[in-house]
């Protein structure tokens, strides 16, 4: 059987000639048009960035290589026992592009076992945080320490092919996937429950042992398992992805790449939303005294919120126009297991409500809910109340996707990202010209 790791250097060597052929062949070949708006307006739906890991399809929700998340959630091979797939089976997925067997999926938790230990000196940092420190900025710096071991940086100091950087990218990509859920129980451990000793049994697959070290019992297990492949890539152009790619491009190595993108993941208008949606859930829920609101309480909290200026955190989406798969995936686990949980309760009520609200107010392009309307509310259930920690999830999840991008993007030598910018003058020339060419 070929390890991950030669079925991966075979992937590469078929895939080169594809990019090879466009460059050489379809270089000026024009794929999209920069309007004034697209520069002004954060380059929105700009088609400028190529990744195959994953697509966000607007109708059908993000696929992972070609695979819509209903269907690998079917598929994909599950831990004896578990309602959720193996995390380290998205992790064989993205990088190869191939579904994984028990096989592949056994290798891989190997890979996983021989590297998981977190040296002393990383835990040594995190203690060294201050308190009332966020758990990003802990999680961020504890990634950063790690830049020591980078095979890249030392194979690039020693002179590396250009055709070879993508071996130790792997390697240290490999190495930090193995060592982020117990970085990330151990900041938990430490900001939030006065140092407890966390527990790591590599035995275990990445969710069993994370619901472990967390010290929460099943079905944690499979929350973590379906929390970190829900959120493990969503394509090229949101925030977090975006930065990583960036800041690889230099030939930084891997471990400066994933503290950047773990910094962009930690806006308000990223992923913190998850945070957002329960501040605000708790918010109706101190106005009712605890009690469940009758819908037309519910639709008055929604239009309130609107009228102050606000947005209703966790619905509406800059490229999905349905509801996001990966909420309703969420949805029938809570429907399963927390049904008659309050907090639900409220979740499944807006879930009716908000919707024909946005419809009505006729703002929000999209008025279904996302991913973030409903993860914070799994983890609330289970005992993890600490919303500034709910980043730090996504981020372990965000890290498999964007490490198994960084990989392909030096195996396929996509090059320094530098686009052009030019001034407010320049655009008021070019629009200026515009307009005097549509009169004429
Ligand atoms: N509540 C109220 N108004 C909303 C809204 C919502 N949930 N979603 C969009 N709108 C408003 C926008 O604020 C905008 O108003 P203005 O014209 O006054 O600026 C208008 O509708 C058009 O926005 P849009 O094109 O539909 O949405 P954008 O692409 O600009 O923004 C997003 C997308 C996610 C930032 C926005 O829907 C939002 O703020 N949602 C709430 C926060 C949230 O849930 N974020 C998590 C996103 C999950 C993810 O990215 O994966």
């Amino acid at each position: 059987m070929q390890t991950l790791k030669e079925k991966l250097y075979d992937k590469i060597l078929a895939w080169r000639p594809r990019i090879k052929k466009l460059l050489e062949e379809y270089g000026d070949v024009r794929v999209d048009c920069v309007t004034i708006e697209k520069l002004i307006g954060g380059m929105r739906d700009l088609q400028c960035l190529v990744t195959d890991i994953s697509y966000l399809d607007p109708k059908a929700g993000i696929r992972y290589r070609g695979y819509t998340l209903p269907e690998l959630f079917k598929v994909l091979p599950r831990p004896k026992g578990a309602e959720m797939p193996y995390v380290e089976g998205i992790l064989y997925l993205l990088l190869t592009g191939d579904l994984p067997t028990e096989n592949d999926v056994a290798d891989v938790l190997d890979e996983m076992k021989k590297r998981h230990i977190v040296p002393r000196y990383v835990h040594d940092v995190i203690d060294a945080f201050p308190s009332g420190s966020h758990p990003m900025v802990i999680f961020s710096t504890a990634i950063l320490t790690l830049h020591r071991e980078s095979f890249f940086a030392k194979k690039y100091d020693a002179g590396i092919n250009k055709l070879d950087y993508w071996d130790p990218t792997y390697e240290d990509a490999m190495n930090l996937l193995a060592k982020l859920p117990e970085i990330a129980s151990y900041i938990y451990a430490k900001v939030y429950q006065g140092g407890r000793k966390v527990v790591s049994d590599p035995n275990l697959d990445v969710g069993a042992n994370f619901a472990r070290m967390m010290g929460i019992d099943k079905p944690y297990d499979d929350v973590s398992r379906m929390h970190f492949i829900l959120h493990s890539d969503h394509e090229s152009g949101n925030v977090s992805a975006h930065t990583g790619h960036l800041v690889a491009s230099t030939l930084s190595d891997l471990y400066l790449s994933i503290s950047a993108m773990i910094n962009g993941l930690a806006g308000p208008l990223h992923g913190l939303a998850n945070q957002e949606v329960l501040r605000w859930l708790h918010e109706i829920m101190d106005k009712m005294g605890g009690a469940i609101p009758t819908e037309d309480e519910m639709k008055q909290f929604v239009w309130d919120t609107l009228n102050n200026g606000q947005v209703i955190p966790g619905f509406g989406h800059a490229v999905l126009r349905v509801t996001d798969p990966r909420y309703m995936i969420q949805r029938e686990f809570a429907l399963k297991h927390m049904a008659d949980d309050p907090i639900f309760k409220y979740v499944d009520m807006l879930f009716r409500i908000v919707p024909p609200v946005l419809r009505e107010q006729g703002k929000a392009k999209n008025p279904w809910p996302n991913v973030d309307a409903h993860s914070g509310v799994i983890q609330w259930h289970y005992g993890v109340r600490e919303y500034d920690f709910y980043t730090v999830l996504f981020g372990i999840g965000r890290a498999i996707g964007i490490c198994a991008n960084i990989v392909w993007d030096r195996a396929l030598g996509y090059p320094l990202e530098r686009p052009k910018s030019i001034t407010t003058d320049m655009l008021e020339a070019i629009a200026k010209k515009a307009s005097h060419k549509k009169s004429t």
